[in-house]
């Protein structure tokens, strides 16, 4: 016989400010539910200087850090945890490459991504930044 089990993980998604502004929760979530992903929790935060330092801290020497910094403290930012088989890379190609113009047809980059910077979401790009980046707006209560 043959089983047939589904290993369903985790990611942290976030609708951005320029995204938030522009009234495109909705059918930014609206993508992420189609294409078979599922809420497991969504809260809305604006971010402080501090937050979006950390949490970007991987680009600090890049000289976009700044203007990143103030983008990302701007306005309301959504964060989801998203779950499905996969959920990291399949988050990841439906929102589309960084750079909208790069972004293929039909993804969510493509769709509502104003410029490289202001590109309307976040996903995370591996399992273990995913449990970081969970865990940096969400506690273990909000996860049960
Ligand atoms: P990602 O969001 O697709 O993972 P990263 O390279 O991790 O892309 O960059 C993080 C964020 O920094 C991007 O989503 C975008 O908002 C911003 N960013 C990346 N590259 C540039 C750039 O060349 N100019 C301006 N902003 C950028
Ligand atoms: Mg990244």
């Amino acid at each position: 016989y043959t089983t047939n089990i589904v290993t369903l993980s985790r990611t942290l998604a976030l609708i951005k400010p320029d995204a938030f502004d522009r009234n495109l929760s909705g059918k930014i979530i609206e993508h992420a539910l189609d294409s078979g992903l599922r809420i497991i929790t969504i809260k809305s935060v604006i971010l402080n200087k501090k937050q979006v330092e950390s949490f970007y801290d991987v680009h600090k020497d890049r000289p976009f850090f700044s203007s990143l910094v103030k983008y990302m403290t701007s306005s309301t930012t959504v964060a989801m945890v998203l779950e499905g088989p996969n959920a990291v890379d399949h988050w990841r190609r439906i929102m589309g490459a960084t750079n909208p113009a790069e972004a293929l047809e039909g993804t969510i980059r493509k769709q509502f991504g104003e410029s490289v910077e202001r590109n309307c979401c976040h996903g995370s790009d591996s399992n273990d930044n995913a449990l970081k980046e969970i865990g940096f707006f969400f506690n273990r209560r909000e996860l049960l």
